[in-house]
């Protein structure tokens, strides 16, 4: 079996959040973040989701940057390439250097089209096991210790596992302290999106102190390329590091274990570049024993489904960002919406591709521009 893409849609959509997100850098209200839709020789189908933000704040992909990607780079590359499995049609693009949001989009769509033709489930096809995953919330920086408190309080009522919580300078210890205070046995987290530096007396006695906190672990507190401060800090705490900005690849993730940069890794579907990766940085840490966790962007339905898949592999021990979509948003693009029941996720294992299927009235009511790409050469045949 094989494929041809015939076409590549793209649909910039905006979903507003439940409640305004605010990291050491900067607050959200909504997101913009592109599905992708492709069609083969036969009009199979599948979709994928490219979650790059508006703004360059956790990265320096964009939603325009990506779009630019997508539309004069990767679509490009790979419409009227015939490809057997989703390796081959990344391999199109190998040349592209970064835009990791960019080419995950695609490939998902290509992972959705290639499994749901196949009739397999994406969790079997990149080698998942677990029928249910465990399930945490990222909860925004509030504006008072009482504002977290509440926000704790609501979704350790709806049975979450493990609570984790943006910090920044100033809005650190108290924070944590409160939480952690009220709820001794919570598995409790803090992410500081490199809000810290080694340089500054100040911060370094302030991620000292948490570790009197009993946290699983620090996230990605230094700056967003290092890995060398980061293992210089990892020596001064006994709070594990996790690395999620440094991380790009599977090389990237052997150089910061080799070095001690960290003692846990989270994995993002998006900053690897494609489940195809991701899946390498989960092996990689399943051989040497390190815990890993799957983050999110906040995604959609469709980012979404192929993080509960990549979820359901081995070595994803640890409860993750994955939450269920009205933690984000009132109404999602996917049919049926993906629900958290205590805390805990149904992997999806009856069902073909991501295993929710993306309702299209729902993505063209919120979409904002939207573009069809075509193969050209199977047009001037026609
Ligand atoms: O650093 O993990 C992060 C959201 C946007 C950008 C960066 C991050 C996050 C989250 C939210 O923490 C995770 C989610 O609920 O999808
Ligand atoms: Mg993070």
């Amino acid at each position: 079996m094989s494929h041809t893409l015939r076409s590549v849609e793209l649909y910039l959509v905006r979903l507003p959040l439940v409640r305004p997100f605010t990291t050491s850098s900067h607050t959200k209200h909504h997101l913009d973040h592109t599905l992708i839709r492709v069609r083969d020789q036969d009009g199979a189908e599948g979709w994928g989701e490219c979650a790059s933000a508006s703004d360059p704040y956790y990265c320096s992909e964009t939603s325009e940057t990506s779009w630019h990607m997508l539309r004069d780079f990767l679509a490009p590359a790979l419409l009227g390439v015939r490809w057997g499995q989703p390796d081959e049609a990344a391999a199109t693009w190998a040349r592209v250097r970064g835009n990791r949001f960019a080419k995950a989009g695609l490939e998902m769509a290509c992972w959705d089209l290639f499994t749901r033709v196949r009739g397999e489930p994406l969790a079997g096809a990149i080698g998942g096991t677990r029928q249910e995953i465990h399930s945490g919330v990222s909860l925004g920086i509030e504006p008072t210790v009482e504002g977290i408190l509440e926000q704790v309080e609501h979704y350790l009522a709806q049975g979450y596992k493990r609570i984790k919580m943006k910090i920044g300078p100033g809005k650190d210890l108290a924070y944590l302290r409160a939480v952690r205070e009220r709820w001794p046995a919570v598995l409790l987290m803090a992410d500081a999106n490199s809000a810290y530096s080694l340089e500054n007396a100040e911060h370094v006695a302030a991620l000292r102190a948490l570790d009197a906190l009993n946290l699983m672990m620090i996230e990605q507190p230094l700056a967003d390329d290092d890995i060398v401060d980061h293992a210089r800090l990892q020596a001064q705490l006994e709070t594990p590091i996790c690395l999620d900005e440094s991380i790009h690849s599977v090389d990237d993730a052997r150089k910061a274990l080799d070095l001690g940069s960290c003692r846990i890794i989270n994995i993002k579907v998006s900053r690897l570049g494609g489940l195809s990766e991701a899946r390498r940085v989960h092996d990689l840490c399943f051989a040497r024993g390190i815990p890993v966790w799957c983050g999110g962007m906040h995604e959609f339905g469709v980012g979404r489904a192929a993080n509960v898949a990549m979820c359901s592999l081995p070595g994803f021990t640890l409860p993750g960002d994955v939450s269920g979509s009205d933690k984000a948003y009132r109404q999602d693009i996917v049919d049926p919406p993906i629900r958290a029941h205590s805390g805990t996720i149904q992997v999806p294992w009856s069902r073909l591709g991501l295993g929710f299927d993306t309702d299209f009235a729902l993505v063209k009511a919120n979409t904002v521009r939207e573009l069809l790409l075509e193969d050209e050469r199977a047009a001037l045949h026609a």
